[in-house]
């Protein structure tokens, strides 16, 4: 599909928030969401100003990272229960977790996970995603009908989503939703030339979001919205929101978000449309 043919869902913007990550600690960032009580609060916020979907990390009691299976089942039943937003588990985690507990993360049943298409320099770590880690997690995916967000953050890892989808097949829902991540350290440049250069590769008939981390935030939202692509927010990719001005809150980062979408003449999509596009079942 070329960077001028109309995408699926289109008409509309899916806007996903990532609120917390696993790269910023509470101790300097003291709006960041970490305790489930903070979560839900701020992911009713950002669904109240546009967000359909949520890219979730958890933490510990110790405000670290955790891929703590019985949390991430609480955190999903809550966000179910108190939101109408598409839940996504982060299979990503922290650079430092091992692919036993990462893999596990899918025996929470989200409505989606990510799924990281190859291994990246990471600021000064690795991002690691070996083939046969990346298979499995496809794998697992499909067999638990778990729709997929393929994680992109850099443009060879296009050509390895191309070979997955070749000799794996397509993915629960049968479609195939892209996550360019820009602007990380190792990874490709937040502009507005690559992300038009990531679009010449991605698969016939995808639909894409794009985040630019850190100052790239706002190019890269420009861009995704004149290419037609979807977009994601939130303080796991950005903690300030303006020069010498740090976010409030996740909700911010949306609302702006989907300003520029209604400007763009591409409102923001609610959640249930979202599932149609993503393939995401209604009764997940
Ligand atoms: N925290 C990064 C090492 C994902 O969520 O799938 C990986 C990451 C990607 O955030
Ligand atoms: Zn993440």
């Amino acid at each position: 599909m070329s960077p001028s043919t109309p995408r699926p869902g289109a008409h509309g913007t899916l806007i996903t928030v990532a609120p917390t990550g696993a790269e910023h600690a509470k101790a300097d960032v003291p709006n960041l969401p970490v305790t489930l009580e903070e979560l839900v609060s701020t992911a009713r916020d950002c669904e109240r100003v546009g967000a359909a979907m949520i890219h979730v990390h958890i933490r510990g009691a110790d405000t670290r990272p955790t891929l703590d299976l019985v949390r991430l089942r609480e955190t999903v039943a809550a966000l179910r229960e108190q939101t109408g937003l598409v839940v996504q588990l982060s299979t990503g985690g922290a650079v430092t977790d091992p692919e036993a507990d990462r893999l596990a993360v899918l025996d929470a049943l989200p409505d989606s996970a990510s799924c990281t298409m190859g291994t990246v320099n990471f600021g000064d770590d690795v991002f690691l995603n070996r083939w046969e880690f990346v298979v499995e997690l496809h794998r697992r995916m499909r067999d638990r009908g778990i729709v997929p967000e393929y994680e992109i953050f850099d443009v060879g890892q296009l050509a390895s989503l191309r070979r997955l989808l070749d000799e794996h097949g397509l993915p629960a829902g049968g479609h195939v939703h892209v996550d360019l991540v820009m602007g990380v350290p190792g990874g490709m440049p937040g502009d507005a030339e690559t992300l038009v250069a990531a679009l010449r590769a991605i698969p016939d008939g995808a639909t894409f979001s794009a985040t630019g981390i850190g100052r790239t935030s706002l190019p890269v939202m420009f861009a995704s919205l004149a290419a037609g692509g979807h977009l994601r927010v939130g303080m796991e990719d950005t903690v300030s929101y303006a020069r010498g001005e740090r976010v409030r809150d996740n909700a911010q980062l949306v609302a702006r978000a989907a300003g520029l979408a209604r400007i763009a003449q591409r409102p923001p999509l609610p959640a249930a449309e979202v599932r149609k596009l993503l393939g995401v079942a209604m009764n997940n």
